[in-house]
């Protein structure tokens, strides 16, 4: 199944006055503002945010799984989805691999598949939640915590064969997202897991290339549900600290606590250089994994805010990675995935509306109501018809969802895959 350009042109020209009328007139009234409107497209257009492999099927919890016709049964049906969110968006050029859940067997064919549908891989991720088929030594107790040198040893192993895989396939970083912890107090000494962790991801760090960078992820609780060693934002920023230059802590946005300030936690930790990666999800109640902005839209822009202003401000910190880490229960994954892109395009552009100048005058002021008022100003703008212009200068979909309905994409992939599909890695 391959989005084909002739018929994306047919299903565009149905759309593309009411486009043209709606973003002259925004563009309009946003010039007017001072709005430089070509610097918004053109930075609509460089933002590119990873697929997970993972994502691409239908998720689960562990009361069941809900399986989606049609989902990729290979990691070249992977990329070709993805390829089909890319080709509709044009900000889906990247995937970011899970192994062991999605090793390539053929390296050049799977390079020169991502290559044709214009996808770069990025961040890869290592998996030591989880026993292999084949694994001498469990991790039951945990991996590069381990109290037991052995384990540990696996665990930094695999962790480096991961980078190799990576470097193979061009890509240029490694998240960990290490779900060592404890389920009852007493369990496990604190301070020991933490002082392994850190020896074990300074072994990781030491067999990445020089020019990789090494992200590593938080979350308060789950898999583990008494304590987690790497918890918290404070804890990553850390150890990322004691492995070098390199190392950068990666943000999930559901992987904090109910209320957690997370526009607060980007600005420090791009002040200090150190955000380097990030995940996009949506959460009412913990590591929820829902679409993008389908739960607190507004906290996402006050997010994008912080993440726009370090942008600019920030030199020390790094270009960030961006990816989706998602998973979807009932919906079908391609349109959820269409929806959450949708939805990061839109914060990130009304986070760009913000007048910070006007801002920060407001803020000298001590005029607090003005301050509110600027950021509203910028949140209840109907930014659509700009993320639309913006896709469609690159050849992508006026409506990506619409197109995608009316192209009966999941039909065609069901036709082509049969009907009782599993997804790898799921
Ligand atoms: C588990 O919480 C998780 O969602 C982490 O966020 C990782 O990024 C992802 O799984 C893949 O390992
Ligand atoms: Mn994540
Ligand atoms: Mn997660």
């Amino acid at each position: 199944m391959e989005i084909r350009k002739d018929i994306l042109q047919e299903q565009n020209n149905k759309q593309i006055q009411d486009l043209e009328d709606d973003f002259s007139r925004l563009a309009e009234k946003l010039t007017k503002k001072g709005v430089n409107i070509q610097r918004l497209l053109q930075r609509l257009q460089d933002f590119q945010v990873a697929i997970p492999s993972w994502a691409l099927g239908a998720g689960g919890t562990r009361f069941g799984r809900f399986g989606f016709f049609g989902e990729p049964t290979s990691l070249e049906e992977k990329i070709d989805d993805i390829g089909i969110l890319h080709a509709l968006t044009k900000t889906a050029g990247a995937v970011s691999l899970h192994i062991p859940w999605d090793i390539p067997n053929d390296y050049a064919a799977i390079k020169e598949k991502a290559k044709e549908h214009g996808i770069f891989f990025d961040a890869v991720n290592s998996n030591t939640f989880q026993d292999q088929s084949n694994a001498q030594l469990s991790y039951r107790h945990g991996s590069l915590s381990s109290m037991d040198k052995e384990v540990r040893q696996m665990a930094v192993q695999h962790n480096n064969d991961v980078v190799d895989i990576g470097k193979k396939l061009g890509s240029k970083s490694l998240t960990v997202w290490l779900a060592d912890g404890t389920n009852f107090p007493g369990q496990r000494d604190f301070q020991s897991s933490l002082l392994n962790t850190e020896d074990s991801l300074k072994k990781i760090y030491g067999h990445m290339p020089d020019d990789w960078k090494l992200f590593i992820e938080y979350k308060p609780y789950e898999p583990n549900f008494y304590s987690t060693v790497i918890q918290d934002w404070g804890t990553s920023f850390m150890l990322a600290n004691a492995c070098g230059e390199r190392a950068y802590t990666l943000v999930d946005l559901g992987h904090h606590l109910p209320n957690t300030n997370i526009e607060q936690i980007v600005a420090t930790l791009m002040l200090k250089g150190k955000l380097g990666g990030f995940h996009f999800n949506d959460s009412k109640y913990g590591d929820d994994d829902l679409t993008v902005g389908s739960i607190k839209p507004y906290s996402l822009f006050l997010i994008f805010n912080e993440l726009v202003n370090g942008m600019e401000r920030n030199k020390q910190n790094p270009e960030l990675a961006w990816m989706i880490d998602a998973s979807h229960n009932i919906k079908d994954p391609l349109e959820d995935l269409l929806q959450s892109l949708e939805a990061i395009q839109e914060s990130y552009a009304k986070a760009m509306l913000i007048d910070q100048e006007s801002l920060l005058e407001a803020q000298s002021k001590g005029d607090v109501v003005q301050c509110q008022e600027i950021l509203q100003d910028a949140f209840r703008t109907d930014v659509r018809p700009l993320l639309a212009k913006a896709r469609v200068d690159l050849g992508g979909a006026v409506n990506p969802l619409k197109i995608y309905r009316a192209m009966e994409v999941r039909n065609k992939l069901i036709a082509e895959r049969g009907k009782h599909t599993v997804a790898t890695g799921l």
